[in-house]
């Protein structure tokens, strides 16, 4: 390890402990008057400031072998497994909004024409638990690129069939292992697991991994998450 990495890592740990020391999630509506809370969102807003210093674009997310997936994989989301949308492939339409010249909408088997990539990685929740899967779809630097998206923007946000959103920063979405899934283990993407196109993203937590997308912007407004709003950190770096 380089001088420099100690550094970094030395830093990216003190970042991290900023968020280690906020409630996961809910907080009290005392909480949210007071000075701790003010306290807590300059803290957050600090500490994404210095993840994103620290982000390096070319440092990949750890990589697994077959044997490591984990099997049958786990569910979340801010409701019960048989409440999972259900969106009809057939009909499917993944809509364009923002900084982007073609803005016209995207059909599952015009996603399944873009070049494919896949990998095994390792979803990390904020709730304590990890899975890792092999994910496959289009590269989201490729789909950016494709459609004209000002690259120059800071955000790409994402809304979903069930009312979910999130948004991430422009150099994490355009890291190469951020892709637009549509298969898990070389089969379309199940229901609850975000059919027909979810948003995998190994370089951030889980809940930044927005399922059954309806809708992707490119924009410099900040588009904030359903998680995001009550209290998560934004960046969330994994
Ligand atoms: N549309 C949608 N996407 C979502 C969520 C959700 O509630 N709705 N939950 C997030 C959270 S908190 C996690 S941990 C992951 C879980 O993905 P999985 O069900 O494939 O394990 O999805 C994320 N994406
Ligand atoms: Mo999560």
């Amino acid at each position: 390890m380089t001088p420099t990495n100690r550094r970094n890592l030395m830093f990216r740990a003190m970042a991290l402990g900023a968020v280690t020391t906020l409630p996961a999630c809910k907080m009290t509506e005392a909480d949210n008057s007071s000075l701790t809370d003010q306290f807590k969102h300059a803290m957050l807003a600090w500490d994404d400031k210095v993840q994103e210093a620290l982000f390096d674009p070319h440092t990949l997310a750890p990589t697994f072998r077959p044997d490591q997936i984990t099997n049958p994989p786990r569910f979340n989301a801010f409701y019960d497994i048989s409440q999972a949308p259900v969106v009809d492939p057939a009909t499917y339409t993944l809509a364009l909004g923002g900084q982007i010249q073609n803005k016209t909408p995207w059909s599952v088997s015009a996603l399944n024409a873009l070049p494919q990539h896949s990998q095994i990685t390792r979803l990390i929740c904020v709730e304590g638990w990890r899975v890792i899967g092999q994910w496959s779809g289009v590269r989201l630097s490729d789909f950016l690129r494709h459609v004209g998206a000002d690259l120059t923007c800071k955000y790409v946000s994402f809304k979903c069939a069930d009312g979910y959103y999130s948004s991430i920063d422009m150099p994490s979405a355009l890291h190469p292992q951020t892709i637009l899934a549509l298969n898990f283990l070389n089969a379309p993407l199940t229901p609850p697991f975000g059919a027909p196109v979810r948003l995998r993203i190994p370089v951030k937590l889980g809940f930044k991994n927005p399922k059954s997308l309806v809708h992707l912007a490119v924009t410099n407004v900040y588009p904030g998450g359903y998680w995001e709003d009550q209290g998560y950190d934004w960046y969330s770096g994994s």
